[in-house]
């Protein structure tokens, strides 16, 4: 591995109430969330940034290898999100996908152990930081071709109406993924055949390292990317948990009551009609990513004024302060809420460590080999039967 680590991972959040966070506000004119569920929020997106900060860490000790990208600053676009959604509604990403299975309801402890290449990870410890999957929770892939999740979003939407259930799928991409082939082949389809899915652009502003108004024709003007193939659209603040939420559960809705009508008509709707509601939907959320492009990032495509700029609008801190000013929680409840989170987050680096290495059988399951392919005189080639290995 020749990746350089150029990430700082003893600086700490410090989760404060309103006298320290003047300027971080959130928009609670729309929500209507009970209490219960605003601190489940909060929980969650602690959870998510105690985990990342641990995942950093244990990146550096080498304990986790390949690519990693972390998902710190952008917990609420998972969380207000998938706080909208039903528990079985598909979700489908990219590679910086630890946030989204953990808002999704993945145990850290299998997140951390499929980074650490072990056997009790989500994915057996054989797809690592970029590909987290759980078929229990409805969560179909981090996937690290940009863009390659778009049509998988779209087919995961089609079975959907093919079995005419009435679940909405979430298929999450970066602003990368929006000058992609897939992007638009995807949007096409589910346009054409009103299919049940939400795209959402998490726009963190950049790719790798170029700004997206570089590398993005119409970058000020997403809503034409949606027009161009009928969609409807909508924007949120990925700073703001409730906006990302309220407005998550607008569309959601509407997506999910649009479809089910044309289901028991059996009819490909005419749903360019004026007025009448259309199914997929594509979703802007403008976020920011604090950390790098992924851990071997040195970040010299962005000032250091604009990133903490942008983390006096931390999220976590925003709802903070809304907990506390309405007196839905008290800063020590919020330091309880923290201190759980980090123990969690710690017994997960610690279950990790202490799970068994994949057995080297495991190499050779959960793989397609074709025996009758190019091998079909000789037979499998002894490494394909693991005997080089043995
Ligand atoms: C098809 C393809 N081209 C190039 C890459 C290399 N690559 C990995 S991530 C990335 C940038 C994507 O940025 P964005 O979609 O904005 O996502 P973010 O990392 O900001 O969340 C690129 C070009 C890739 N993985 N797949």
């Amino acid at each position: 591995m020749t990746e350089t680590n150029l990430v700082e991972t003893n600086s700490e959040t410090t989760f404060m109430g309103s006298a320290a966070q003047d300027k971080a506000e959130v928009d609670t004119t729309s929500s209507q969330l009970s209490n219960d569920k605003l601190i489940e929020m909060l929980k969650s997106m602690m959870q998510i940034r105690r985990f990342e900060e641990r995942t950093m860490q244990s990146y550096m000790q080498q304990k986790i290898g390949g690519f990693c990208h972390i998902y710190i600053g952008q917990e609420a676009v998972a969380v207000g999100s998938i706080g909208a959604t039903k528990p079985d509604d598909p979700i489908v990403g990219a590679y910086r996908d630890h946030g989204l299975a953990l808002a999704r309801g993945m145990d850290p402890k299998y997140a951390m152990a499929e980074m650490f290449g072990k056997i009790t990870g989500c994915a057996k410890g054989k797809g690592g930081s970029m590909h987290f999957f759980d078929k229990e929770h409805h969560m179909y892939g981090g996937h690290a071709i940009v863009g390659g999740q778009c049509p998988l979003g779209a087919g995961l939407a089609f079975a959907i109406q093919y079995e005419k259930k009435d679940n909405v799928v979430l298929c999450y991409f970066g602003d990368g993924a929006v000058n992609q082939g897939a992007f638009h082949e995807a949007f096409n389809l589910a346009s054409i055949w009103n299919l049940p899915v939400i795209f959402v652009l998490e726009n963190n502003s950049y790719s790798m390292g170029t700004h997206i108004n570089r590398g993005t024709a119409m970058a000020n003007d997403l809503r034409a990317k949606a027009e161009a193939y009928g969609m409807r659209y909508a924007e949120c603040d990925g700073l703001d948990v409730l906006d990302v939420y309220t407005t998550f559960k607008r569309e959601i809705d509407r997506t999910r009551n649009a479809a089910n009508p044309q289901w028991e008509r059996g009819i490909i709707p005419d749903y360019k009609r004026e007025g009448a509601p259309v199914g997929p939907c594509f979703m802007n959320v403008k976020t920011y990513r604090y950390k790098g492009h992924s851990m071997s990032d040195p970040q010299k495509y962005r000032a250091k004024e604009e990133v903490e700029a942008k983390q006096e609008l931390d999220p976590i801190n925003r709802l903070v302060n809304h907990l506390i000013d309405n007196n839905i929680a008290t800063q020590d409840q919020i330091d309880e809420f923290d201190k759980a989170a980090k123990a969690e987050a710690q017994a997960a680096v610690k279950f990790a460590n202490e799970s068994p290495e994949m057995p080297i059988e495991e190499l050779f399951t959960d793989i397609y080999v074709n025996p009758y392919g190019p091998y079909k005189k000789g037979g499998l080639p002894q490494m394909l039967q693991g005997k080089d290995l043995e």
